[in-house]
């Protein structure tokens, strides 16, 4: 209301000042008066030295007003690695159009002021002035230069391909030119369809014709990188790891766009693009860069009980017009330590143990949940009607994969019970600490292997060290001195001797 009443105001005084001046302008000519007019000339250059400086600190008082938002200036610093080259080009154009536009400004303004029609003065006819004219051609040159130089590599340096030999894994090393983890984001109406490779780090072929209600993207099943592809409706990546986003659409343009990354990429129906970025800093660390700035320790509007920094997240967006529904392409990207990614692509590959229990002869066997693997292959195509992928032994392998992680997941957390069981940082603590980083280790290994004797190493690796374990937990419990150990030489026994058995002889 206030902002109507504002501008309506703003517009009858204009419209006031007008009338005014005309109404003064008619009545010198009727009067044949010159000295009339100059009075005029006066007034309106008078009139417009007073909007220069109102409008000058108006851009003054906006620019700081909104600098909580402008990018590179306060918390909005990238969050990826070349995002900061990006914000000092921007941030570099800004300060030279800055200083030429503040001083257009008041020479506009300042000229009309002081060559204004006045007795006497008679306008000077000035066809050309070569110093003026190459001052004002070799100055912007210059300057212009030295942006699209800047920009022109700071471009190059961005979009420069990962070099041939590169490959696609599943966790790409630290500062590694040869790795990169590839993932793709499919433009829709109105919604992005999001593909991880899954273990292989192989995103699988896919062709239009194949496109269904089941099969968003059309992914090929006769080709074996697709059967560990899974879709997500969030984006998670390591943080520090270099990321390509192989970008593509289904129908009409739209736009791969991160801010925080300084990530934006065209995605043309029929024309993959991509981008590459390495993410630097995680969502954690960006709330807790946020918690520091006022505007964001106010509560946040959807549930008043949390800060607005405490709720922040990434976000990816469509960032071309697309549609009615363009505003729906919104989806959350996390970027979190190592750790935290590789925790969630499990959920992501599923895997479900399934314990049986053979009351007659007292054994406890474990084993895989049937259909507990997950990819878009698993849950759409695998064992339906024309599945392409029915007679292939990989199938089998990926099971006996999972399975291999699960089992070795399952050593972990009876380490970690071991451990848990002891006194903190004693001598049995350690010993069993240790024992949990190397059965990590080998879980590692089988979370992105698809060899399965690499798999079946790790295994037997963890189930080993695991056992090692368990037998010297046993002789310390001997010692008097420690007495917590008891409840696990109980868990010795009874969990030890049926784990590996059930799956050895299913596919080697
Ligand atoms: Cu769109």
């Amino acid at each position: 209301m206030a902002l109507l009443i504002g501008t309506l105001c703003t517009i009858l005084l204009t419209v006031f000042v007008v009338q005014i001046a005309k109404a003064r302008e008619l009545a010198s000519v009727v009067r044949a008066d010159a000295s009339e007019e100059y009075e005029v000339n006066k007034f309106h250059a008078g009139v417009g030295m007073v909007f220069m400086v109102a409008f000058l600190v108006a851009c003054v008082w906006s620019f700081i007003y909104y600098t909580p938002i402008i990018l590179g200036w306060g918390p909005n610093i990238a969050a990826s690695k070349h995002g900061v080259e990006v914000d000092y080009l921007f941030n570099l154009t800004l300060f030279f159009t800055g200083i030429v536009f503040i001083l257009t400004h008041i020479a506009l303004f300042w000229f009309a002021w002081k060559y204004r029609g006045r007795p006497g003065r008679k306008a000077l006819y000035w066809a050309h002035n070569e110093t003026l004219e190459m001052v004002w051609m070799i100055v912007p040159a210059i300057v212009m230069t030295f942006l699209v130089v800047g920009g022109l590599q700071a471009w190059n340096n961005i979009m420069t391909d990962l070099p041939e030999d590169a490959k696609s894994v599943v966790l790409p090393g630290i500062d590694n030119d040869k790795e990169y983890l590839e993932i793709e984001a499919t433009g829709s109406q109105f919604l992005w369809y999001l593909r991880y490779p899954g273990r292989d780090g192989v995103i699988g072929r896919k062709y239009f014709t194949q496109i269904n209600s089941k099969n968003p993207v059309g992914q090929t099943w006769e080709d074996d990188a697709n059967l560990d592809d899974f879709m997500t409706n969030e984006i998670v990546l390591p943080v520090d790891r270099k990321v390509r986003v192989r970008v593509t659409a289904r129908d009409v343009l739209h736009n791969f766009y991160i801010k925080d990354m300084r990530v934006k990429m065209d995605a043309v129906p029929g024309m993959p693009t991509y981008f590459i970025f390495t993410p630097t800093v995680t969502t954690d660390s960006m709330r807790r860069r946020l918690s520091k700035r006022p505007e964001w320790q106010v509560p946040n509007e959807d549930n008043p009980k949390q800060q607005r920094w405490e709720t922040f997240e990434y976000e990816l967006a469509c960032a071309e017009l697309c549609g009615r529904g363009h505003y729906s392409m919104r989806n959350i990207v996390k970027i979190v330590e190592k750790e935290e990614y590789l925790a969630w692509l499990d959920t992501k590959e599923g895997g479900e143990l399934e314990t049986v229990v053979d009351s007659v002869n007292n054994v406890t066997t474990y084993g895989l949940k049937a259909n507990s693997v997950k990819s878009q292959y698993f849950e759409t195509v695998y064992g339906k009607e024309g599945d392409p992928q029915k007679d292939n032994a990989k199938i089998a392998n990926m099971e006996t994969l999972v399975k291999d992680k699960v089992f070795i997941k399952k050593d972990l957390a009876e380490a970690k019970a071991l451990r848990d069981a002891t006194q903190y940082k004693s001598a049995a603590y350690n010993k069993a600490d240790k024992a949990m980083a190397d059965i990590e280790t080998q879980l590692n290994i089988t979370r992105y292997t698809m060899v399965l004797a690499d798999s079946k190493a790790a295994l037997a690796n963890s189930n080993k060290i695991l056992a090692e374990l368990k037998a010297n937990t046993v002789v310390e419990v001997v010692t008097p001195t420690v007495v917590t150990d008891t409840a696990a030489t109980v868990s010795v026994t009874d969990s030890l001797p049926s784990e590996t058995a059930p799956e050895e002889a299913v596919n080697n």
